[in-house]
């Protein structure tokens, strides 16, 4: 419907561009509520003005800090027109049906980054402006809200071709933008009170460092900050380079899901073999047989005891760094006679929550992904359930996906990791790999499952996976062509579970 505006609040830090509006409104005959500042400016113009107190019967209070928070300004705002109560109550209590609200809040950016005292800084927090900012959008079914000044020129336009009379599209048009701004500027306020605990991890891990032989390449310089001797013991070989402290974390982050024997092989922060078994020796064996061609001069964690035994197998393939919780003298023994190795006995030593990365002109923050999906959190959503096997395995594949580069595909089968594609620009891409690497190192996927980091947009993936044997898929889901891939394995009488957990690593 069309409103015509007849009453008007004006209430605006900067005034500038104000003047062609003021004087549209006064040519239409609008009423002009104002506060202090804004009041004077448009008085100065010769136009006729309303202070805000009149309307309020109170003064503007505490420095300003209450000016237009009063019953009289947010009932005229909130009024619903046409609404029976609504409109016997303003009428008992005499408000003025507000139309049309124009707010320029205080800078609280501006103020922030002219390096102002905390005290000028809270003072320039809006409480009125924002209310009215959002009041008056909320209620665009009838009231008009200017925001920014970058709208000043889009009212006008309408006041002078539409003789201050408005359209829905258009109210509602000024409302989502107003909304923008109050969001906007709640976060700002938001940001300013976070930054009192600036990269907590960053400053900590500050205190101590070490130069690294180089960064990624050797023309790249490194440095590590933070304290490995407090992460690790080592046992042999030389300092662990870059690339090796990328594979190391990733290496701690994806053991770390495992809590039975496991052992991992990384390279280039993906697995290459994970393996989990009821002795450390078999994890190793299975873990290697994955993939045995990617393994050399892989990183390898285990989360139980090395022992001799293992040791003399782990000893026959090139590794750059072992990691372990624990090592029998004996498989020291062994693991020291080859050299270039570098074998860690890791400490129990807590890690931050947080991650951190250099990007464009700053930093940034993110909370570590924390969460991992068993198998209560997984929907079947097939006419086929999963067996309890097979959500064994996928709880396993989920835990390896994971922690593997997007866009991913992980083939599981009793605890071993089959094959994956990783690091696709496409997940059909990432899952063709995944067939040709299992079928290249003898496996037969014939019921093993797979695991997608991300959902499925096609149904294509399913196909893939049921012609290559795989029985049951698990995967977030949310994709609005979920029911393409249901469907498919349905036809192909296949399983299918959705965690509603999305874990993408870039
Ligand atoms: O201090 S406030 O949060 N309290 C209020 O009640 C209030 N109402 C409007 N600030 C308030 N305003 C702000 O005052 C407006 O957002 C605007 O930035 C400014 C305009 O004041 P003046 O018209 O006195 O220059």
């Amino acid at each position: 419907q069309s409103v015509q505006i007849k009453n008007a609040l004006i209430s605006v830090y900067y005034k500038d561009n104000l003047e062609p509006i003021i004087q549209e409104l006064n040519r239409l005959g609008v009423k002009i509520y104002s506060t202090g500042g804004t009041e004077t400016f448009i008085r100065n113009l010769g136009v006729d003005v309303i202070p805000v107190e009149d309307l309020t019967s109170y003064p503007s209070i505490l420095g300003g800090r209450v000016k237009t928070l009063h019953p009289k300004v947010f009932g005229g705002i909130l009024t619903r027109r046409g609404f029976g109560s609504d409109e016997e109550q303003i009428a008992q209590y005499e408000i003025p049906e507000i139309d049309l609200v124009i707010v320029d809040l205080y800078p609280f950016e501006e103020t922030v980054k002219s390096g102002a005292s905390e005290e000028d800084i809270i003072e320039k927090i809006d409480i009125g402006g924002i209310s009215l900012i959002r009041a008056a959008a909320k209620n665009f079914k009838d009231v008009v809200i200017v925001a920014s000044k970058n709208d000043y020129g889009t009212l006008e336009e309408i006041l002078k071709t539409q003789e201050g009379a408005t359209t829905i599209a258009q109210r509602r048009s000024f409302a989502h933008k107003a909304f923008n701004i109050s969001s906007h500027y709640d976060s700002a306020i938001f940001q300013y009170f976070n930054q009192e605990d600036p990269l907590p991890v960053f400053k900590q891990s500050i205190q101590s460092s070490q130069v690294l032989r180089y960064g990624e390449n050797p023309h790249q310089g490194g440095v590590f900050y933070g304290d490995l001797d407090a992460m690790f013991t080592k046992l042999h070989g030389k300092e662990l380079s870059y690339n090796n402290l990328v594979d190391v974390d990733a290496a701690v982050a994806l053991i770390d899901e495992f809590t039975e024997p496991t052992i991992a092989i990384l390279k280039h922060t993906n697995a290459c073999g994970i393996a989990s078994r009821s002795f450390i020796k078999e994890a190793w064996v299975d873990a290697l047989a994955c993939d045995p061609v990617s393994a050399f001069g892989g990183v390898i964690i285990a989360n139980a005891e090395i022992d001799a035994e293992t040791a003399t197998e782990i000893s026959k393939i090139f590794y750059e760094v072992l990691i372990a919780p624990a090592f029998t003298d004996e498989a020291v023994s062994i693991l020291q006679e080859k050299k270039n190795r570098i074998i860690l006995v890791r400490q129990p030593v807590a890690l931050p929550t947080k991650q951190f990365k250099t990007l464009l002109n700053g930093v940034i923050e993110q909370d570590k992904d924390a969460v991992i999906e068993g198998p209560a959190q997984m929907t079947p959503v097939t006419n086929r359930q999963p067996t309890e096997h097979e959500l064994h395995d996928l709880f396993f594949a989920n835990k390896v996906v994971k922690h593997t580069k997007s866009n991913t595909i992980v083939f599981a089968k009793n605890n071993q990791l089959m094959a994956s594609g990783v690091g696709q620009t496409s997940r059909v891409d990432a899952l063709r790999q995944a067939v040709i690497k299992a079928e290249s190192f003898g496996f037969d996927l014939k019921g093993a499952v797979m695991a997608s980091d991300a959902f499925f947009p096609f149904p294509d993936c399913a196909e893939l996976a049921a012609e290559a044997g795989i029985t049951a898929i698990l995967q977030p889901g949310g994709s609005i062509n979920d029911k393409l891939s249901v469907t498919m394995c349905n036809e192909k009488n296949i399983s299918m579970v959705t965690t509603g957990v999305r874990h993408f690593k870039h």
